[in-house]
């Protein structure tokens, strides 16, 4: 089995239905990765070896994500120097906005390049555009998959546009 690139870990397996995402997104461009659940407050023992091993592990980007008070990615980054994409997870409280800030404010020093809430698919795509920077192939699959999401974009607008490709002028309608 090839080495993983790519750790995905999360807080809670209620985390998992917004997280797989990212492994989704990571098994289309065949990027081999490993997904662990494990909480930074209720499992730290377990926490700490996996970011203080993952770089001598053979990782290379890791993907934490978390709810609520999310300290996760950030307890991750703090254990490690490769980079940490942290997902704030949508939980039943304060929209996610809990999580956003808990991972995106974290202090200098230590930085979690944090997405959206819930877009784990964003930290799928930032782990393969940093792999991608030392992987000629995979970032010929990059390539690709922006050329194809272009054409989609197109697509809508054509369909926004009745048909025709000229651009609006105003929000008049047609
Ligand atoms: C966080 O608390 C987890 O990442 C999860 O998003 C949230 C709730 O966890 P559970 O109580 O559902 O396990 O630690």
């Amino acid at each position: 089995m090839a080495t993983p690139l790519v750790g995905i870990i999360m807080g809670s397996k209620t985390d998992l239905p917004i997280m797989e995402k990212a492994s989704k997104l990571l098994e289309e461009f065949g990027v081999p990765h490993t997904i662990d659940v494990a909480s930074a407050h209720r499992n730290p023992d377990v926490v700490l070896p996996w970011a203080l091993g993952a770089q001598e592990a053979g990782y290379k980007v890791l993907i934490a994500g978390a709810g609520r008070a999310a300290h996760l990615p950030g307890v991750v980054a703090a254990h490690t120097a490769l980079p940490v994409i942290g997902v704030p997870c949508l939980s039943d409280h304060l929209g996610g906005a809990d999580a956003l800030y808990s991972i995106v404010q974290m202090p200098p020093g230590v930085p979690v390049a944090t997405v959206g809430i819930d877009s784990a698919k964003n930290a799928g795509i930032l782990a393969v555009q940093i792999l991608a920077l030392s992987d000629p192939e995979l970032a010929a699959k990059l390539a690709d998959f922006r050329a194809k999401q272009s054409s989609e974009g197109m697509e809508h607008r054509e369909i926004s546009a009745d048909g025709s490709t000229a651009p609006r002028v105003g929000f008049a309608p047609r």
